[in-house]
């Protein structure tokens, strides 16, 4: 092991090598296990294998004091050290019986948890696609790499946004968006300058990786019936907040960064919209209380 390696050097290493046998590991997991997360949802067999993996791996790293995960009520105490590391294990397993795309995502913060997104030293996710890949923002910058074997080779550096927006995807049930939302859909939707199609998978890191690639906007917004949204600010608004605003782009509660945004609890969800700068400027436009 290179002598160098920082603490965060070599979570991002363990997380490579562990998304590896978290891939591998999806084979016969695709079932429903008896029990649900801190949020009330159904777990996966893959999400408890993929959590005790991370715990695993991760609470031996020196640096490492903390591990949360979507998936587990409380915080790990791992030992001494200034990182906590936050972690949907697996994202959209919800898509496993129709074997669709799914990910990891990974928040590395450098206070303990629950964390502002500011506290954030590097962040990123696992895409088990055609083909794995991670895709990590640390130190200012965004790199692509493919994953084999564990061992990760950079594809791209220096990833960022594109300008011209070209996709857009919005989650939760249409009859529960709020009218100002379902405004701001209507006016993108007809802006024929745009030119946006609409790509959704219910699967974030999938959506997400869409974005970032070919450039727009996702969102899971405040619903009528949860006006905090769906997704999880420690897990999921955080890493995916800091990768897109590290690539050039915006994310935003629907009014401030998501970044900003307070912790008060380690399951806190909140509303979650990222993408090309302009889209949401035009979002937060159109959910300010005198947009009306
Ligand atoms: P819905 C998957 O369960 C997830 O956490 C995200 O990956 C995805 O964006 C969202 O929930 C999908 O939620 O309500 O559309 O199934």
């Amino acid at each position: 092991m290179n002598a160098t390696n920082s603490p965060t050097d070599t979570v991002l290493a363990t997380i490579a090598r562990t998304a590896s046998e978290i891939h591998q590991g999806l084979v016969g997991r695709r079932v429903t296990a008896d029990d649900e997360n801190p949020s009330g949802e159904t777990q996966f067999e893959a999400d408890l294998f993929a959590d005790e993996l991370l715990v695993d791996r991760l609470s031996s790293v020196d640096g490492v004091a903390q591990y949360a995960s979507e998936e587990r009520a409380e915080i790990v105490d791992c030992g001494t050290g200034h990182l906590a590391v936050a972690a949907d294990p697996v994202d959209g397993t919800s898509n496993l019986p129709s074997n669709n795309t799914l990910g990891t995502v990974f928040g590395i913060y450098d206070e303990e948890l629950p964390a502002q997104g500011t506290a954030l030293v590097a962040a990123g996710y696992v895409l088990y696609g055609p083909i794995t890949t991670m895709m990590v923002a640390r130190e200012g910058t965004v790199t692509e790499y493919e994953l084999a074997g564990g061992e990760r080779t950079v594809v791209r550096d220096d990833v960022t946004i594109p300008a011209d927006p070209a996709v857009y995807g919005f989650g939760g049930r249409v009859p529960t968006w709020t009218d100002a939302f379902h405004e701001f859909v209507r006016t993108i939707e007809t802006d024929e300058a745009l030119g946006l199609e609409m790509h959704y998978s219910g699967a974030m890191i999938n959506d997400i990786n869409q974005v970032l690639t070919d450039g727009g906007i996702f969102a899971y917004p405040a619903l009528e019936d949860s006006p905090e949204g769906k997704l999880r600010l420690q897990f999921e608004g955080n890493p995916i907040g800091y990768v897109i605003e590290t690539a050039g782009g915006r994310s935003s509660d629907g009014n401030k960064s998501l970044l900003e945004v307070e912790p008060t609890d380690l399951h806190d969800r909140v509303p979650l919209h990222v993408g090309n700068a302009e889209l949401i400027d035009r979002l937060e436009a159109a959910l300010a209380p005198d947009s009306g």
